[in-house]
């Protein structure tokens, strides 16, 4: 096991893979912007380093200045964490190259992941349904394109290969509109990744964001940790996720599970992953994969049992997993509350000094973050100031105990979306289960209407 680790991150994810590497009893050094240099979490990690000015192009993404934190510590291995570098393939080579591990898959799986037409192929030859549409990226052809569209059926949704999580994307309703769209999408696509590619998919219209947890070794054995549910959301920012999905059957979450464990071991992928399905009327539709830990996996941990994050530590220093799929059981239910620095309703940003700080506590109650009183959220990065998650044997347990969670937790000082998520535990449409992707939206939208 390694000795040392550096976290390549900040805020409450850098703090919760020091949780993890201390528990292992490995030691940590936290890297970290002139922001961030007065922040309790920095302070606890076994080691610190400054890699530069608050902006994120000049600390957090300066891939030098990370390698080098890591060779004057003498860490043998870098936690990219979520976000910044943690999906970027010539970052990971890079830290290979220098002599480090990188804590998560083999840079070719982060590229291959990274080309949504690519991913797309290699899932559909590794038995993962996808959504319909061309198989592969669009040809130059006009007549072709409006021939793929005429055969998938409108409406249909125009993607750049080189996108994903919503960045480079067009719904085309009519076929009037096809050639158009995929003119500006490919120009678009340039300039935004560099990459022209563009692909079509049936656009589906009211489906659920449903995403399935993978673990893999590099000895071949992969597992899945079952699925959440991520649909309510706003402008591709999810706010709640929960596990397992409700109204799903387990047959269902078993197959297509097996399904995904299967596509990693036929890749030979190793790490944590997540597969995203679009899932309606009782189907699902591969989009993408992430190659990251992703912000909600302490839902899946809370079902399963499993230290997500110690688990990838370990896959990425060889050793193989230490679960059989059989083994595990899913039990009880788990939601998780993105607390962040923004107006509720607005979503516009609210950074400042809190003032006041409480946070809830009780059985089945977990608060992963790295804020308390007096600490100044910084302007320069994500709003979100921790997660709020709740445990219990049903559904209705758990949003029992996130309403009174909710209802004990203090951040004065800054507005914050508490009172958003006390509004959506009250929700029939949320308390019922299985709302769409466009669900809050909708209902904000209302909201605004009624003043
Ligand atoms: C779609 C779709 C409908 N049909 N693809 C948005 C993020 C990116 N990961 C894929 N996205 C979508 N792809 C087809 N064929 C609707 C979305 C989408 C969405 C997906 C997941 C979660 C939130 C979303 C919000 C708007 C649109």
């Amino acid at each position: 096991m390694f000795e040392k680790i550096l976290i390549a991150n900040r805020g409450e994810i850098a703090l919760r893979v020091q949780r993890a590497c201390r528990e292992m009893g490995i030691k940590t050094v936290a890297v970290h912007s002139e922001a961030d240099s007065e922040a309790k979490y920095v302070k606890l990690a076994d080691e610190s380093v400054c890699i530069g000015p608050a902006q994120s192009n000049l600390s957090y993404l300066n891939v030098p200045a990370i390698i080098a934190a890591a060779e004057v510590t003498d860490a043998e291995a870098i936690h990219p964490g979520y976000g910044f570098l943690s999906e970027n393939a010539d970052f990971a080579e890079r830290v290979e190259s220098s002599g480090f591990v990188f804590i998560g898959p083999r840079s070719e799986s982060i590229r291959l992941m990274g080309d949504k037409v690519n991913a797309k192929r290699a899932m559909l030859e590794a038995g993962v349904p996808c959504v319909p549409g061309s198989e592969g990226a669009l040809p130059d052809d006009p007549d072709q394109i409006l021939r793929m569209g005429a055969e998938t059926g409108y409406p249909v949704i125009i993607k750049a290969s080189g996108g994903g999580g919503g960045r480079g994307m067009r719904v085309v309703h009519t076929e009037s509109n096809l050639l158009n769209a995929v003119s500006l999408t490919k120009a678009e696509a340039q300039t935004a990744f560099g990459n022209p590619e563009v692909y079509m998919e049936k656009f589906l219209q009211n489906p659920r964001h449903i995403e399935i947890q993978i673990l893999a070794d590099e000895h071949g054995n992969a597992i899945h940790l079952g699925e959440r549910d991520c649909s309510m959301q706003r402008r591709h920012q999810k706010i709640i996720e929960e596990a397992p999905a409700p109204l799903l059957e387990t047959k269902l979450r078993n197959k297509i599970g097996e399904r995904c464990a299967a596509a990693c071991r036929k890749i030979k992928y190793r790490g944590v992953g997540t597969f995203e399905f679009l899932y309606e009327d009782g189907e699902f539709f591969f989009i993408e994969m992430n190659t990251r830990v992703q912000v909600e996996h302490p839902v899946t941990e809370l079902i399963t049992g499993i230290d997500i994050i110690q688990e990838q530590i370990r896959v990425a220093a060889g050793e193989p997993l230490r679960y059989k799929q059989k083994e595990l059981e899913f039990r009880g239910h788990a939601i998780e509350c993105r607390i962040n620095a923004e107006d509720p309703y607005t979503s516009v940003p609210s950074p400042g000094r809190i003032t006041q700080y409480h946070a809830p506590g009780g059985p089945g109650i977990r608060v992963d973050s790295h804020v308390y009183q007096n600490y100044y959220v910084p302007p320069y990065y994500d709003s979100m100031i921790g997660k709020l998650i709740a445990y219990g044997d049903t559904r209705a347990q758990a949003i029992a105990r996130m309403r009174i969670a909710l209802s004990e937790m203090v951040v004065e000082g800054i507005k914050t979306n508490i009172p958003l998520h006390q509004d959506l535990m009250t929700d029939s449409a949320f308390v019922e289960g299985g709302a769409s992707i466009h669900y809050l939206t909708h209902k904000l939208e209302a909201l605004k209407n009624k003043g």
